[in-house]
Parts: C-alpha cells; structure tokens; sequence
C-alpha cells in the first residue's frame, strides 16, 4: 500500500494504524504549503486534493480519513483496531464522523487556514476564534467520551488515532491546552511504539 501524507497532518492518523499494522507500505510526501496537492500530479492519482489518500495493493484509491481508517481496521481484524459489536462499531464511527468533520474540518481547519473561510483579510482573526471554540467544544465533549478510559472504546482502536492528531495539533500547533484526561491519552499514544515510528518517519517530535 501506499500513503499520501503531509507531516503532521491528519494523515499522520493513518500513518500510526499503518504502522501498528506492521506489514511494508510506502509513504509518498505532499508539501502543502507548496501547493503540491493541487498539482496535475497529484490530482491526477486523488482530484479531492486532500491526505490522507491511500493507493490499495490492487491499485485502487482510497480517501477520506474514517473510511480508510475502517478498511485498515476491517482488514485487519487479527489487531481489534474496531470493537466487535454493533453498538461499539456505531459509537466509533459516531466518534470519527464527529472528530473529523467537526472538530477537525470546522474547527482546526479554520484555526490554521482561516483565509480559505473569508474573502476579506479583516476577518480571518474572527474565523480563527470561531475555529478555537469548536475545538474548545469538542475537546470537552471528547474528554467525557473519554471519561477515565484509556482510551476511547477502552481498548485501542481508530478513533485514538483520530483523537491523537487533535491533541497534537491542540498542544503542539495551537496553543490550546487540554482536559487532563486528554493530555494523558496524548501521553498514552505518544508511548506507543507504532506512534513514535510514525513521528519519527515524518521528522515530528
Ligand atoms: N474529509 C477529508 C479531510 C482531509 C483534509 O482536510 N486533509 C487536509 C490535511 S489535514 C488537507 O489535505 N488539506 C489540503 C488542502 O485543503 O489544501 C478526510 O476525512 O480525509
């Protein structure tokens, strides 16, 4: 397999389930800021010009944060990366749709890149706070779905890779602190080996 990331971007989650999945895949770098995703290159492999994208064994593509990280865990399910029953898989997709769309898409996205929100330069420090306080609102929300867990189905499973690259950039990029709980989930998933292999291949500490 192969991954479309950038370093320190969401697709820094799926970087993490690929590497507790072990087996060889190769990791392609997407200089964002540069505009490589928007370029006949990489449009022409994914035309949402967005990571994570990950091109399968048979060729074929797959993007969107939750659905790659379902079929990681689905195909894999020697590793329980998914809870077995219905109403854990529902609450973990429940998690994911939340984290992703919301916090991350309406929130994050908004805190870093508050330009592509307004036309007017004027605005962009009030995008930015609108940003701050979805992020504010689903880090609370996060921590009770966390409650005194490890983590948040109790066992390992996607959504922490998902929650890992909310309280990485929450610490790490803007300045927002975090519920204890969330600080030692962060702290949890940083002792992972399978999270320092990813970190390390993508030069974040
Ligand atoms: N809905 C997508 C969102 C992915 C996304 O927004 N990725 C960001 C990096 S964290 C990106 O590629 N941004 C590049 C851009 O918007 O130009 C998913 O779930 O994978």
């Amino acid at each position: 397999m192969k991954l479309f990331y950038a370093p320190g971007a969401c697709s820094l989650g799926i970087h993490i389930l690929l590497e507790e999945i072990g087996k060889s895949f190769e990791l392609v770098r997407l200089d964002l800021a540069s505009g490589a995703q928007y370029k006949h290159d990489y449009t022409a492999i994914n035309p949402k010009s967005k990571v994570p994208a990950l091109v399968r064994d048979d060729g074929s593509l797959l993007t969107e944060w939750p659905a790659i990280a379902w079929y990681l865990a689905k195909t894999h399910p020697e590793l329980g990366l998914l809870p077995e029953d219905l109403e854990g898989e529902v609450r973990t997709l429940e998690l994911l749709d939340y984290m992703v769309a919301t916090v991350h898409m309406r929130g994050f996205t908004r805190i870093f890149r508050p330009a592509n929100f307004t036309p007017t330069n004027a605005d962009e420090p009030a995008v930015a706070q609108t940003g701050r306080d979805v992020a504010a609102t689903g880090f609370n929300l996060l921590s009770q779905a966390l409650g005194a867990k490890a983590y948040l189905m109790g066992d390992y499973s996607i959504a922490d890779a998902m929650l890992f690259c909310l309280e990485f950039w929450a610490v790490g990029r803007a300045n927002i602190s975090l519920p204890a709980n969330l600080t030692a989930h962060l702290e949890r998933m940083r002792a992972r080996p399978a999270v320092q292999r990813a970190l390390a291949a993508e030069g974040l500490t």
